[in-house]
């Protein structure tokens, strides 16, 4: 007998919901739910192989236990003891910077991921967090966090409105978007055409995306700050700037003009290989279209101007009059965000609070650098201790990070790491503990994170398709029974974490003289609340304090986690709508177009005009049946053209002798790596792409299928000296490299 259950899909950003098939205690198949208030049918390859990633059988069932240099299965008990014995000590004696976390990317697919790791950074008080930011969208947070004061206030494309876009280092027809969600970009960007709207799409190599577009303009990797710059620059100088119903709302207009008025088209086009004129038609076109938007993602964040060029984003949209209106690009607001609060003057925000130990880095967002965290293990310096025990949930940085072979010897010489993953595999190879989490069918889902990027507002929440099989613990228990153990509470029962962080919610919350439960007794709200789990608890809490919540009683029929469960294909909250000046934190009040820390980072752009480096660069690509690192084990989801090749242009092959399909050596500052080369005019001439992500078949893994077509890993070009300054994040896109051929015969 089988049933259905739905389920939002957890594997990128574009949150679909999905009909799953169960037998018994297993998936078998997943389609798209045409009913689902966002997705409305849409499905990829990978959702379409959910069953078959749940039920991969090299995740591991029970904790694992390394003992006299083997991991051997243990119970959860031994691997918590194992925890606390191992973790507490470093904190006493060290104190709690010696103590790492490392948070990846499945985190913001998950309802543990998200409600968790803020409980344990802030009992732990550590301030060695690394995250995959620093290896993604941290430029965007800085820049955010410098315009608006806040850095998760981050403007969307108004897709399925917008008259104009112009897409920049994205790819979505392959990556399904990012900080942007939306299931069916691919439709949603054929919508655009279809009702006359235009696309313009700036990217190194001819994607997919690119081929949909009205223009494509194969830009030199690493060069957008300085073509947007220009942009902007002629935006005033043909005097197109019209801010609009924005004007009120932003200081520092005639700052700006003055700051950017050297980069004319003229200047960057050598360094952007992109014509002046063609610069000019972009700023033209954004101007006169009724309504557009810019958005960058990936190719424009990972390079050496990564905040410049995030900043110039919104810089554009803000003016053309675009920020904050219908059919440009507007600021979300999901059902578990704080309820909007009266507009005024906040605090700000603050770079470089505290550095890091070996280079003196900048933290960000309280985050270090991901690309700074093996010398933060392996380099001592005087006037501070290094990390020696590592707190790693979801992350695979050996593979994801730049230099992984020194992170993995890194990670061998702590003196205590623990992994919370469902595979042994490049780092948790590593770890004295694993605590694999259950697989998605045995886990809820809510979106905690993309709501707040999403095109349009909506909830949705699904309880686990499956009960939690003999042996498993949810993720969420795991994490808090984590949080006891690394925090001194080790053995205390773990409802007790949540139960804490309801406590201190309600108690700000019945303060706040502007929320719906102001004056109320924390208790008496307490009591209401429902749901199965701790974390079940937290959403409903979260959705009734939320903007569109119940207040608890006080908007009778707004949202509950009761409301939820009675919608399970969702509720629709509506198009995004303007906003402003509700999100701004800046200490004026004001968005703030010209931060001191982004002028000061000007000069840095205007040498880059006359820096055109000789020689190779590589970029990176994603494939649609492929994410990040670790779906490299589920055979359907392998092979055809989601291979690790190098991607080269026909003129440069031939200039090196290289044949397609034969083997090529890429060598980089960090290390090298041997690839088969796939000749393509998809990439420019001087430009070659190698995906990321692969690199598989080390020792002491288990990715069966993995192992069998391991690839390389990309991020070993790289020594992880290359950072975008004011993000700290690293430059993993237009890095320098070398290519030879490899000779038949010749041992690669
Ligand atoms: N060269 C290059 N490098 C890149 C990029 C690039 O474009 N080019 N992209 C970067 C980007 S954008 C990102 S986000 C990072 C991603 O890098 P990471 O944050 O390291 O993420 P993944 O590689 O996806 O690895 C995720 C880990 O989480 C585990 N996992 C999967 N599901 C779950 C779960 O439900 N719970 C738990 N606890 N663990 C789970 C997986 O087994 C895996 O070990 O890589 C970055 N690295
Ligand atoms: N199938 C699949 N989907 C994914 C992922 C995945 O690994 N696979 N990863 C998920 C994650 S973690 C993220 S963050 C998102 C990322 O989502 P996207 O940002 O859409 O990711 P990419 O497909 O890497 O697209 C980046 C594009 O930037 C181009 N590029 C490189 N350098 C430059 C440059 O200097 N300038 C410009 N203008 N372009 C440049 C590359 O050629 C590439 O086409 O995708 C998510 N979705
Ligand atoms: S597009 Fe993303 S969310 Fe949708 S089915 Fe594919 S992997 Fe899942
Ligand atoms: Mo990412």
């Amino acid at each position: 007998m089988s049933r259905t259950a739905l389920r939002v899909c957890p594997l990128c950003e574009a949150t679909c919901g999905l009909t799953l098939t169960i037998e018994g205690t297993r998936v078998t198949g997943a389609r798209g739910d045409a009913e689902d208030v966002f997705s409305k049918g849409f499905i990829c390859p990978k959702g379409a192989a959910l069953g078959a990633l749940d039920a991969d059988p090299d995740r591991l069932r029970t904790p694992l236990l390394r003992e006299n240099g083997r991991l051997r299965e243990a119970s959860w008990a031994e691997a918590f003891d194992a925890i606390a014995a191992g973790l507490r000590p470093v904190v006493e004696r060290y104190g709690p910077d010696a103590v790492g976390v490392v948070l990846g990317n499945p985190n913001a697919h998950t309802v543990a991921g998200a409600l968790y790791p803020p409980l344990l950074l802030g009992a732990l008080r550590t301030r060695s967090l690394f995250t995959a930011s620093t290896v993604d969208q941290m430029p965007k947070h800085v820049a955010s966090g410098l315009l608006y004061g806040d850095a998760h206030a981050i403007a969307v494309p108004d897709l399925d409105r917008t008259d104009h876009l112009l897409l920049i280092g994205a790819n979505p027809l392959e990556s399904n978007g990012s900080l942007c969600t939306a299931p069916d970009f691919p439709g949603r960007l054929k919508a655009l055409r279809a009702r006359g709207g235009r696309l313009t799409v700036v990217d190194p190599r001819r994607t997919r995306t690119a081929r949909l577009a009205d223009r494509h303009v194969a830009i030199r990797p690493g060069a957008d700050a300085l073509l947007l710059a220009a942009t902007a620059r002629t935006l005033f100088a043909e005097d197109l700037v019209d801010l609009g119903a924005l004007a009120p709302h932003v200081e520092g207009v005639a700052e700006l003009r003055a700051a950017l008025a050297d980069f004319t088209p003229e200047s960057v086009a050598p360094a952007c290989d992109v014509e002046a004129d063609v610069i000019r038609a972009l700023a033209r076109e954004l101007a006169a279209a009724p309504t557009a938007a810019v958005y960058a993602r990936i190719g424009s964040c990972t390079v050496p101007h990564g905040t410049l060029a995030s900043w110039l984003v919104d810089v554009l949209n803000i003016l053309t009059g675009n920020l904050d209106r219908p059919g440009g690009a507007l600021f979300p607001l999901a059902a578990t965000a704080r309820a909007p609060r009266p507009a005024g003057p906040g605090h700000g925000f603050q770079l470089g609070r505290w550095h890091s130990r070996v280079r003196r880095l900048p933290e960000a967002k309280g985050e270090l650098p991901l690309a700074a965290l093996a010398e933060e293990i392996d380099t001592a310096t005087e006037g501070g201790e290094p990390i020696r025990a590592l707190i790693v949930v979801a992350a695979n940085p050996v593979l994801s990070a730049p230099d992984g072979d020194r992170l993995d010897k890194a990670l061998g010489s702590l003196d205590f790491m623990v992994s919370v993953d469902p595979y042994l595999n490049e780092t948790s190879r590593h770890a004295r503990v694993v605590l694999p989490p259950p697989p998605p069918s045995q886990s809820p889902h809510h979106d905690f994170v993309f709501n707040a990027f999403a095109v349009r507002n909506q909830v949705r929440y699904n309880r686990p398709a499956l009960p939690l099989e003999p042996g498993r613990m949810a993720e969420s228990e795991i994490l808090a029974r984590l949080t006891l153990a690394a925090t001194g509470g080790h053995g205390a029962d773990p409802g007790a974490v949540d139960a804490l962080a309801v406590e201190q919610t309600l108690a700000k919350a019945v303060r706040d003289p502007d929320s719906a439960v102001h004056g109320r007794d924390p208790g008496e709200l307490a009591a209401r609340l429902t749901g199965e789990s701790g974390p079940e608890r937290r959403l409903d809490l979260m959705l009734r304090l939320g903007p569109y919540g119940d207040g608890f009683g006080a908007r009778p029929d707004g949202l509950t986690l009761a409301a939820l469960l009675a919608h399970p294909h969702g509720i629709d909250l509506g198009p995004l709508r303007p906003r402003l000046p509700g999100p701004l934190k800046t200490r004026s009040g004001k968005v703030e177009l010209l931060p001191a820390p982004l002028a000061a980072d000007l000069p840095r752009l205007r040498a880059a005009r006359d820096e055109r480096p000789a020689g190779l660069v590589l970029v990176g690509r994603r494939h649609l049946r492929s994410n990040n690192s670790w779906m490299h084990n589920v055979p359907a989801l392998t092979g055809g053209s989601n291979r690790c090749t190098l991607h080269l242009h026909p003129e440069d092959a031939d200039r090196l002798g290289v044949l397609d399909g034969a083997e090529v050596r890429v060598k980089g500052a960090g290390g090298e790596v041997v690839a088969p080369a796939e000749v393509t005019d998809a990439v420019c001439p001087g430009v070659v792409s190698l995906p990321h992500g692969w690199g598989h078949g080390r020792p002491g893994t288990r990715l069966g299928h993995a192992a069998t077509t391991p690839g390389v890993n990309v991020n070993q070009l790289l020594d992880g000296s290359l950072l975008d300054p004011l993000s700290g994040n690293a430059v993993l896109n237009g890095i320098p490299v070398e290519l030879t051929a490899v000779l038949p015969g010749e041992s690669s």
